[in-house]
């Protein structure tokens, strides 16, 4: 029997997305896909033979353009990232660049948050101020780059709360919120993210330089 014909995406573009965080994934589908990018979008788990790009860069916006710019040298397509972190205040801006590896172990969410809580735990609530940040970076094979930034402020919970989202969702309370945004849904985390505002502001640039 003749299985289903796979769907033709008439002129669709193919725009790779340069993260194997599943997390990222999740939440960079649906910011843009509410923002009508008409475009096929693919992370980069669908090419395993390109290896991890080297954080080598001192700032996000660095970063998301190494990870884009590889990308879009390996694949031939336009690749889209993102370098994101927790910028804690009274650690002068640390984790930053680091939040991924901040115990040692890249990606291992629940290590970074325990260690970070343990570091801040005789900060008093007044000193917690934090903010999300994100660079998110646009590619093509010719070289053409782009990058824009996002932030979410807002202060360190003592303890953990929430389910949603990824990384230390469940330690950030946004300014203006009573929940952590791991107790935000889905789309009321990507309305205010430093990600959501961060990919909104790319998508014109998509637009222009893609099509
Ligand atoms: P890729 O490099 O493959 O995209 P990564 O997880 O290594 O994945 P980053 O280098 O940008 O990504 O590190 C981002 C880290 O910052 C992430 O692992 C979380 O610890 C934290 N982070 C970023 N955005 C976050 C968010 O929306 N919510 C919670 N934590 C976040």
């Amino acid at each position: 029997m003749r299985g289903r014909p796979a769907p033709i995406l008439v002129g669709m573009t193919r725009l790779i997305l340069a993260t194997r965080n599943a997390g990222k994934i999740t939440e960079l589908h649906a910011i843009l896909a509410a923002a009508g990018l008409p475009h096929e979008l693919v992370g980069a788990d669908a090419y395993p033979e390109i290896p991890d790009v080297k954080e080598t860069g001192v700032t996000f916006a660095e970063n998301a353009l190494l990870k884009a710019h590889a990308l879009a040298q390996a694949t031939g397509l336009p690749a889209v990232a993102d370098d994101s972190g927790l910028c804690v205040d009274v650690l002068n801006g640390a984790p930053g660049i680091f939040s991924a590896r901040w115990s040692g172990t890249h990606g291992d969410d629940q290590a970074n948050l325990d260690l970070l809580l343990a570091q801040l735990s005789d900060i008093a609530d007044e000193h917690r101020a934090a903010h999300f940040a994100c660079a998110a970076a646009l590619a093509l094979p010719d070289g053409t780059e782009r990058v824009v930034e996002g932030r979410l402020l807002g202060t360190l919970r003592h303890t953990p709360a929430g389910q949603g989202g990824f990384g230390y969702d469940p330690i950030l309370q946004p300014e203006g919120e009573t929940r952590t945004c791991a107790e935000l849904t889905a789309d009321e985390k990507n309305a205010i993210s430093h990600r959501g505002q961060a990919f909104r502001a790319l998508v014109p640039v998509v637009r222009e330089l893609v099509g």
